[in-house]
């Protein structure tokens, strides 16, 4: 009944404000813009760039030696030993996971004992060629949009790189504090929006950077305006960027998780969510480097998982997270690499409360993240335990493979933006103290 109301509530308050969104004239931007190319598959928007998209004999996919696996598996325990194995766990249904995995990890997975219930080559993949989702943004297109909400919103936000990627491209953050400008700390209770940690989830970057749009173009809706001006926002919508351009580089998506180092022994990337300092590789994970689980060589072995450390240690004021993955349609909260529930039952509290109203916005299931499967290293387990953060993963749409799997297509960006602004303006509206939830 309370979650009915107060999502009556929010709805109220912000669907008049969704609505509107025209042409913002100060940025010649606009929400709407942005999401009425999602219905045009030819737009200037196009990604890849066209050059690259017409590329048909798609060697490095032939070179590609994953298949996309049935297994039995019956419980969290199983599927951990599985990611363990190498098998890159996408979906979990009753007595069955299935995944990629390459071919000595199918090897590792017969010899473990565990039932292949099917296999296909990942060659024999028939995806559309990702021209048909030009309303995606590649790299080039978000950093431009970042840039041109900085401009024409000098006021209100700041734009500044984070970090380098292992390829040198900048991871960016957009900053939006009216008060305090660049890397200047803040007293303000803070907020942070990150996507794209693993690169073929392109959504979760339309979802940040959309939010990022849409918050500015109302930013004197009152609504907005009382977090503007009281909080201290964050939102970093690509943190993979050599990942997410490696997937569309072809023209054909390739399925890729990690980022692009170059692993002893030839094989590329890193798991970013595996490579956190908290438990690091102790479940879940493979140490593998080919594997998509694989964790690394040590924690923080990687540019991007650093600079994410740097960013969230150099600010003490944050106080909520939100970290954008897809797909299954799920609110995930600590512990990850745990069975265990959390041990503080106050901070535990503040957790289910603020996953059942996420819930409530989108749809999305809620439950703690190791309900899933146990895996150690990722975003939300490292930063509830430095500093007591109220991290979340978003597992977003769509809710299993036949809705389109880590390529749903542009026609689904609308409603999970929609969703999901709702469910980012309230992790606004509990960012100033989120105990008040438990007390
Ligand atoms: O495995 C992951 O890193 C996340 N899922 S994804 O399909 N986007 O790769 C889930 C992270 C949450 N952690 C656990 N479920 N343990
Ligand atoms: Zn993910």
């Amino acid at each position: 009944m309370k979650k009915t109301l107060f999502f009556l509530l929010a709805c109220a308050l912000i669907s008049p404000v969704f609505a509107e969104g025209e042409r913002n004239p100060e940025s010649g931007l606009s929400f709407r813009q942005l999401l009425s190319r999602v219905a045009v598959s030819n737009s200037s928007l196009a990604l890849p760039e066209p050059e690259a998209a017409v590329v048909k004999d798609d060697l490095s996919l032939l070179a590609d030696d994953r298949s996309w696996l049935t297994v039995a598996a019956s419980d969290k325990y199983q599927r951990t030993r599985l990611l363990e194995l190498g098998l890159d766990i996408v979906e979990i249904e009753k007595g069955v996971v299935r995944g990629f995995a390459r071919e000595s990890a199918v090897r590792e997975i017969s010899a473990g004992g565990f039932r292949i219930d099917d296999k296909v080559s990942i060659y024999n993949f028939d995806k559309d060629f990702p021209l048909a989702d030009a309303a995606y943004h590649n790299f080039g297109e978000t950093v431009e949009v970042l840039k041109q909400l900085a401009a024409a919103h000098p006021d209100e936000t700041s734009l500044f790189s984070i970090g380098r990627t292992v390829e040198g491209r900048e991871i960016w953050a957009l900053r939006i504090n009216p008060a305090e400008k660049g890397t200047a700390p803040s007293a303000r209770p803070g907020a942070v929006f990150m996507a794209n940690h693993h690169a073929r989830e392109h959504l979760t970057n339309e979802v940040a950077l959309l939010f990022a749009v849409w918050l500015l173009e109302n930013k004197n809706a009152p609504e907005a305006r009382k977090y503007i001006d009281t909080l201290d926002i964050h939102i970093i919508p690509t943190v993979n960027p050599d990942g997410a351009e490696y997937d569309i580089a072809t023209g054909k998506y390739r399925w890729w998780r990690k980022n692009r180092s170059v692993n002893a022994g030839g094989s590329y990337g890193v798991d970013l969510n595996r490579n956190y300092d908290a438990r690091w590789c102790e479940a879940g994970s493979s140490t593998n480097p080919s594997a998509d689980t694989y964790c690394g060589p040590y924690a923080f072995s990687e540019p991007e998982t650093r600079a994410i450390r740097d960013f969230v240690l150099a600010r003490p004021n944050i106080k909520t997270l939100l970290t954008y993955h897809t797909y299954s349609e799920l609110i995930l909260y600590p512990w990850a690499g745990s069975a265990e529930p959390l041990e503080n039952k106050t901070d535990l509290k503040v957790f289910e409360t603020m996953a059942k109203a996420f819930a409530g916005f989108t749809g999305y299931v809620p439950q703690q993240s190791s309900d899933l499967y146990v895996a150690t290293g990722d975003t939300t387990d490292w930063a509830y335990m430095q500093r007591r953060i109220f991290a979340f993963t978003f597992e977003m749409t769509p809710k299993r493979w036949g809705g389109g799997g880590f390529y749903p297509g542009a026609g689904v960006i609308e409603k999970v933006v929609g969703d999901n602004i709702k469910a980012a303006m309230y992790m606004l509206s509990v960012t100033d103290d989120p105990y008040k939830l438990a007390r």
